[in-house]
């Protein structure tokens, strides 16, 4: 029996237990985070995918040898980029950024993912530590906001048992289904939602004022800033009503809670103040620093580590890169010609470049763009370590299989250091060991340097600072000219006849690797059949989809999720005020026949 820890980028980051023989994958039931089982991703949609082979150049098979060779020459040019998707949260991920300092190339910035989710909480808290499980298991009032936990997320589902569940959702999710409360909100409204919960906690003085007089002292310059907010404009800008805020504060008043804060709070070009005010509200109520509370979103796995792969490079923004600015880009690990925003800016980007090369495991719309491809060896056939972002343990994955086709990061690295004649790499072992003996042990587990039990019990940043509230929302873009005229264009829509698009995960996908999808979802009353096609156009393109009706969803809102062909044709190439984030929802679409 050998065991690993599933490298796909999810909050589980689930251990894996292997019997020799017959390569039967399954769940470790001791690990305390999982439960025994894995997901479909593993057990079926990863093996069913067809993988890269071999390595081509111009569409030309060729050895390994050969196409090493070509991706050392291609960067002889003057001007290079990594750009790294997440295909694999393995920390060996990194080590070619090593390579990418010698030579004085470009790297990335900023995030597809949760960057303005985290540059929010280093507003307010000052680094994004982790909260762990065992603090949830003892909530009392666990508050589901912008997470689809039953899909990302589904070994937090025994961790959830017996609690009062409240979620903030524009759609009624499978967890929104079994709530006691589910509060279905127009989307990108939550930090009003924040804001209205903060002010209503003191006009109703239930807020700990005993915790925040020692660590969050300017509370009464965050009520008046709440008070500045007009209350009745806002329920209904937010689609809720005062029935609706009571209900929610029945169940934060005098508990513990914890906030389990997902994605969709954040992708939009506001989601740094969303997340914001989401923190002030949870130190409103003292909720820091406590057994059974606290606010979790994805945390940065990194904290506490000396990172042996940090460099000093020059940094492009991840979510908006100029492709063509440069001769040679290494696409490791992604599929940005997908997952990116705005697919017909990016691709015209990507195809403009002279030397496109594309490291992965699966062909897709960038690799089909390459001018070199170099398969990689999946995160069965390597050794890595793997940090997590939704709990403190930290997993030695092993190597469990032999495989003829591919390469590691590890060995693509030093093949390039060779042909370059560099030196200064170190062995495979001593960087998977630089990582591992940084950590702590319980057990026989390894954990985060940087995990604290209760996160912040002795105050927040680095030196035990102070909690510091929101104080200030820009937010311009329903008002943005470029918006108005592109309604005002849409001939024959008198009222508003646009829908929010949402683009949420799916459960047979991980981003665009494995099942891929051809469907809008469309809210029942919008006037269209099962079956039929549509265009779905923005002001930054369309595409065609067949629809599925789906009756959780708001009248205003439709959804396409993130495995679809041509989704990204629709959201814009924009970065998020705080975090340099891609904001994939700051859109409004029509649908029209086809
Ligand atoms: N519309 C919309 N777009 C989105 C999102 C959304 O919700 N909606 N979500 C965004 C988010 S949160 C994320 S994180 C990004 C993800 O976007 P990307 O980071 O681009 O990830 P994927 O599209 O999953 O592509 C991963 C690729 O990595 C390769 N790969 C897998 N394992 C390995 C390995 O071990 N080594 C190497 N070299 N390659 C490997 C596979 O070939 C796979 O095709 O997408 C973003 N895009
Ligand atoms: N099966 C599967 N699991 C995955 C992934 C996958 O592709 N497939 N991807 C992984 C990755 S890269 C990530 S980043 C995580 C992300 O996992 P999540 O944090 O769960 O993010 P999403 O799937 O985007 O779901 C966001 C939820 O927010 C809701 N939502 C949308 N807009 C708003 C809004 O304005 N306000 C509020 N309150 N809610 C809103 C959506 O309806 C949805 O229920 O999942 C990881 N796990
Ligand atoms: S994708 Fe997530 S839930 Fe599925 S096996 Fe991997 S870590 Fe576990
Ligand atoms: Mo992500």
């Amino acid at each position: 029996m050998k065991e690993t820890a599933c490298g796909l980028d999810c909050y589980d980051a689930c251990r894996i237990i292997v019997e020799d023989d017959n390569f039967k994958i399954k769940g470790d039931k001791e690990h305390p985070t999982g439960n025994g089982a894995l997901c479909a991703l593993l057990n079926k949609h990863m093996f069913e995918t067809p993988r890269i082979e071999k390595p081509r150049i111009d569409g030309r098979e060729v050895s390994m040898e050969e196409a090493m060779q070509a991706v050392a020459e291609a960067f002889k040019t003057d001007s290079s980029l990594l750009w790294r998707g997440s295909g694999n949260l393995g920390v060996m991920q990194g080590i070619t950024d090593l390579f990418m300092e010698k030579i004085d190339g470009t790297l990335t910035r900023g995030s597809l993912c949760d960057g303005a989710g985290d540059a929010g909480i280093i507003m307010g808290r000052g680094i994004n530590r982790n909260l762990p499980l065992e603090q949830i298991e003892k909530a009392e009032t666990v508050v589901v906001w912008g997470r689809n936990v039953t899909v990302t997320n589904s070994h937090i589902m025994p961790f959830l048992e017996g609690k009062h569940i409240v979620v903030i959702d524009p759609v009624k999710t499978a967890i929104a289904k079994k709530a006691d409360l589910h509060i279905q909100i127009q989307p990108r409204t939550d930090y009003y939602v924040a804001i209205m919960l903060a002010r209503f906690i003191f006009m109703e003085d239930t807020e700990d004022t005993e915790w925040m007089d020692e660590f969050a002292p300017e509370y009464e310059d965050f009520y008046d800033y709440t008070r500045e907010h007009r209350i009745k404009a806002i329920l209904a800008y937010i689609g809720v009503d005062l029935g609706d805020m009571g209900r929610i504060l029945n169940y934060l008043r005098d508990r513990k809670v914890v906030f389990l804060v997902g994605n969709g709070v954040q992708k939009y070009s506001t989601g740094a103040y969303t997340m914001h005010a989401i923190d002030s509200l949870a130190a409103t109520l003292g909720l820091f620093g406590k057994e059974g509370c606290g606010v979790s979103f994805l945390s940065n796995s990194k904290l506490g580590f000396e990172d042996p792969f940090e460099v000093e490079c020059k940094r492009v923004p991840k979510a908006t890169a100029e492709f063509s600015k440069f001769g040679t880009v290494l696409v490791q690990g992604g599929n940005p010609a997908e997952s990116m925003p705005d697919s017909k800016r990016v691709r015209k980007e990507l195809e403009a470049v002279e030397n496109l090369i594309y490291f992965g495991l699966y062909e897709n719309e960038t690799s089909k763009r390459a001018k070199i491809v170099i398969p990689a060896k999946n995160f069965f056939e390597k050794e890595d370590v793997r940090l997590s972002y939704g709990h403190q343990y930290v997993q030695k994955m092993n190597k469990i299989l032999d495989a003829d086709i591919g390469i590691s990061e590890y060995d693509f690295t030093s093949r390039l250091f060779d042909l370059f004649g560099f030196d200064g790499l170190q062995s495979e072992e001593y960087y998977l060991d630089a990582w591992l003996s940084q950590c702590e042990r319980e057990g026989e587990h390894y954990i985060s340097p940087a995990h604290q039990d209760a996160p912040y019990a002795e105050g927040f940043g680095e030196e035990d600072d102070e909690f510091e509230f929101i104080d200030e929302f820009e937010d311009d873009f329903i008002n943005t000219k470029r918006f108005r005229k592109y309604r005002k264009e849409s001939k024959n829509k008198p009222k508003d006849e646009s829908f929010w698009l949402l683009t949420p995960k799916s459960s047979k996908s991980l981003n665009t690797q494995f099942v891929r999808e051809e469907t809008v979802q469309l809210p029942p009353d919008a006037g269209y059949a099962e079956g039929e096609r549509v265009k779905v156009s923005s002001e930054h393109g369309s595409g065609e989809f067949t629809v599925r009706i789906n009756e959780d969803l708001r009248p205003d809102c439709l959804i396409i999720t993130a495995n679809t062909r041509g989704v990204n044709y629709l959201t814009p190439s924009i970065l998020s005020d705080g975090g340099e984030n891609a904001c994939y929802q700051e859109v409004k679409v029509l649908v029209e026949r086809v």
